[in-house]
């Protein structure tokens, strides 16, 4: 099913277009699981009004969650995560400079009463991923397939062991 012209469910946004190398997997995970969703680019420095305007206005548009990746001073996160009741799961990017732990530690140190999921430095595609189970736990169909994926990760690993044994 192409999920073209559905509506989109999550909002995958990121600080710079530099950042989508490392987002696409998050992209490529919902696509696995067709999943629609939005990608943009909204910069915690450079666009802040427009950041605002996404934060405020995501529920309302319909989407469920939102996926935000930045690198560096990774502010986009939280932001989003103060301006909306959504849940937002956070990717910290890495950069050339001090390989992502800048982007990490931005991300995750969160003061309590404003949650980010965050997922490990580049881990796009787990933010896919849970984004995936968050919706499942209100859709029979979708925690189907993600128990399908499951079975197959498990059978994968399995294999792998067995050809060690032999
Ligand atoms: C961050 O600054 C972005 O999320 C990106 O990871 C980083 C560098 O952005 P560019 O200078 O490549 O646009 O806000």
């Amino acid at each position: 099913m192409s999920t073209r012209n559905v509506p989109p469910v999550i909002g995958l946004v990121m600080g710079s277009d530099s950042d989508w190398p490392v987002m696409q997997a998050a992209a490529q995970a919902l696509d696995e699981f067709e999943v629609p969703y939005e990608a943009d680019v909204v910069s915690a420095h450079r666009m802040p009004r427009e950041m605002v305007a996404y934060g405020e206005g995501a529920a309302g548009r319909g989407l469920k969650a939102i996926i935000a990746g930045a690198g560096g001073a990774a502010h986009l996160p939280g932001m989003l995560a103060s301006l909306t009741p959504l849940p937002v799961i956070g990717v910290p990017v890495p950069l050339k400079h001090l390989d992502g732990m800048d982007s990490l530690l931005s991300i995750v140190q969160m003061p309590a009463g404003v949650p980010v999921a965050t997922v490990s430095v580049g881990g796009a595609r787990n933010a896919g991923l849970l984004a995936v189970r968050l919706l499942a736990a209100h859709d029979e169909r979708l925690r189907a397939r993600m128990q399908d994926f499951q079975r197959v990760l498990n059978a994968q690993a399995g294999e792998k062991g067995r050809k060690l044994r032999a």
